[in-house]
């Protein structure tokens, strides 16, 4: 195909799948002036029956009856007692799986318990379902009980994939005497206290093994307290969502924990001498849930015996929670159902690419780019003399202004070091240049005692204390003595007859002593201010 007829034909894929229903589609093209371009959705997996995916483990060992196999009875027909249950054999044995099986041609399909042949003992069984996946319940579980539903049991869920549990929900045939807590109505719930845990009596009395199986945590009526009858408008639920704190976290869980504490009695007692009419079987457990990819994936896939998001939006992880390498230049957000209707994708930016409170630069650059290597995202080209990953450093050559905020456009003041009196251009934290010999002065721009200014600091060849210009020599600008017509050298110190002829007189000591001890002296001073 001819990339135009591509693009078309997607675009028409894209329209489609828009058409589909709310939050299905993650991004399509769509045709601008400059092109056809790809905008961006929240989006999430639609709902799935999970039960197809989950992993199932009951406790204690050996709940699970037909090892060694046994005899049991129903509360229908408590009195026959021919059924067996039977590990080894395939037609009567009642394994776990067969809670999640797909049941064909109406055949019903149960895993069973031993009977309650130990009597007072309790009867409890824990049914634990993983899926290694964070899921978000989309409708009512429904756990199927053949031959009755227990009296008492605990729904329960875990959202850190078992470390830690929480109630879901408390069923019992009397609330207040076995949890000690005022039953509750799911058509109570309002706005306000639609999250709150409850026990129900509702699918704990006895009313016939037959005509009542299910026991249900409601979704849909929950759901229906913000979307409407009928769930007519989600708007208003995605928009809860959204805003109500905790309310999408109670949907969200990635176990779910059964735990059987009594089983049906059909009847106010327990009848001590026909215990084999007590047991827990169930038949199918419904458990219709999306996964959680933090809307940033219209697909969720089954990989390696684990669900996966295919995550959009440049994010990754199993659950979308974080950016892709490379687009880490905004920290990672869900994407959000709002604004109605397509939501907001939160998509993860290309480092480099734009800024965000992930990047801080304190407004002295507006880019910012993620470097592979180091896994680091750093401000690029920072203004105003600032450098570093955030730009919170000064340039070489600044220093930081202590009385401006880091934000502030002069908090890097320029050095200003004296080109000729400082060793280099940089200065340290406080702003002090590094000198060269003889410079003094923060910006090196002065000279110590001994040397003068011409360019840079040179040591004195004459002053009034130590290199005296002699013989009446004058001392210019600590530079050089001036000296009277019949002397010369730097101090004036050499008469102009020395080694002539027509001088008169014998060669002055003083005057020759002083021409060796002089050079030796201003060598001395010098050493000396060295060692200052
Ligand atoms: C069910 O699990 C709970 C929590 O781990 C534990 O305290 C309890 O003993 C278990 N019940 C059975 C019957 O194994
Ligand atoms: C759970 O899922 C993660 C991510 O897909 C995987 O790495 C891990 O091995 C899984 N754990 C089990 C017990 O399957
Ligand atoms: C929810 O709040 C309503 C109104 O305040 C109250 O009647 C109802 O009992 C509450 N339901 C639950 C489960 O707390
Ligand atoms: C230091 O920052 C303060 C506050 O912004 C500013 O007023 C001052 O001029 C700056 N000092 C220099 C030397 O730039
Ligand atoms: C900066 O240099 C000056 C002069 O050498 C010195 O007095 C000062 O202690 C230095 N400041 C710091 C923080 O090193
Ligand atoms: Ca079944």
């Amino acid at each position: 195909m001819r990339p135009q007829a591509w693009t078309v034909a997607l675009l028409l894929l894209a329209l489609a799948a828009r058409a589909l229903g709310q939050y299905d589609l993650c991004k399509s093209l769509v045709s601008t002036d400059d092109g056809a371009v790809w905008e961006q959705y929240a989006c999430q997996p639609k709902a799935a029956p999970m039960k197809e995916y989950m992993r199932i483990r009951v406790e204690p060992p050996g709940i699970t009856c037909g090892n060694p196999p046994e005899r049991f009875c129903t509360l229908e027909n408590p009195y026959l007692c021919s059924d067996e249950c039977d590990a080894s054999n395939p037609d009567l044995a009642h394994p776990p799986q067969l809670m999640a099986d797909r049941e064909r041609g109406g055949l019903i399909t149960y895993w069973q318990t031993i009977t309650w042949s130990r009597f007072p003992r309790p009867l409890q069984a824990n049914i634990t379902l993983s899926w290694n996946k964070t899921l978000e319940l989309t409708d009512d579980i429904q756990i199927t009980f053949e031959y009755g539903r227990p009296t008492v049991m605990v729904l329960e869920k875990s959202l850190n994939y078992g470390r830690s549990w929480q109630p879901y929900q408390y069923y019992a045939d009397d609330c207040m005497e076995v949890f000690g807590m005022q039953p509750k109505q799911i058509r109570s719930l309002t706005p306000t206290n639609t999250t709150s845990v409850i026990c129900t009596e509702r699918y704990s009395r006895w009313v016939g093994a037959k005509s009542e199986k299910v026991v249900r945590f409601e979704v849909r009526p929950r759901f229906e307290v913000f979307a409407g009858p009928r769930m007519s408008s989600m708007d208003g639920l995605y928009t809860r969502m959204e805003n109500m704190k905790g309310l999408r976290d109670f949907f969200t869980f990635t176990n779910l924990r059964l735990r059987l504490l009594r089983p049906a009695l059909g009847g106010t007692y327990v009848q001590r001498d026909n215990l084999l009419k007590y047991f827990y079987a169930i038949s199918n457990i419904e458990v219709p849930a999306r996964c959680k990819c933090n809307l940033h994936a219209s697909q969720c896939v089954f990989v390696d015996g684990n669900l996966q998001c295919v995550c959009e939006h440049n994010t990754a992880g199993q659950d979308c929670q974080r950016c892709k390498k490379g687009f880490k230049a905004r920290t990672w957000k869900p994407g959000s159902y709002l604004p109605s209707p397509n939501g907001s994708p939160n998509t993860c930016a290309q480092a480099g690419m734009s800024t965000g409170s992930n990047c801080e630069c304190y407004g002295h650059s507006n880019r910012c780019s993620y470097i592979e290597y180091l896994n680091i995202v750093t401000c690029v080209s920072c203004k105003h003399n600032t450098r570093g990953q955030n730009c919170q450093h000064c340039r070489l050559g600044f220093f930081r202004n202590t009385s401006a905020e880091l934000d502030d456009e002069n908090v890097c003041i320029e050095c200003n070091c004296n080109l000729m009196g400082s060793a280099h251009d940089r200065c340290n934290i406080t702003g002090f240049c590094q000198c060269k010999e003889g410079a003094t002065g923060t910006k090196c721009d002065e000279c110590i005692p001994g040397y003068y200014w011409k360019q840079g600091c040179y040591p004195n060849m004459c002053d009034d204390t130590l290199l005296l210009c002699q013989n009446g020599g004058t001392c210019v600008e600590n530079q050089r003595c001036v000296c009277p017509p019949d002397f010369k050298g730097v101090l004036c110190q050499q008469s102009r007859c020395d080694g002539v002829k027509d001088c008169n007189g014998v060669p002055n000591l003083a005057l020759s002593l002083a021409a060796l001890l002089c050079p030796l002296l201003s060598l001395l001073t010098v050493t000396g201010h060295f060692s200052l």
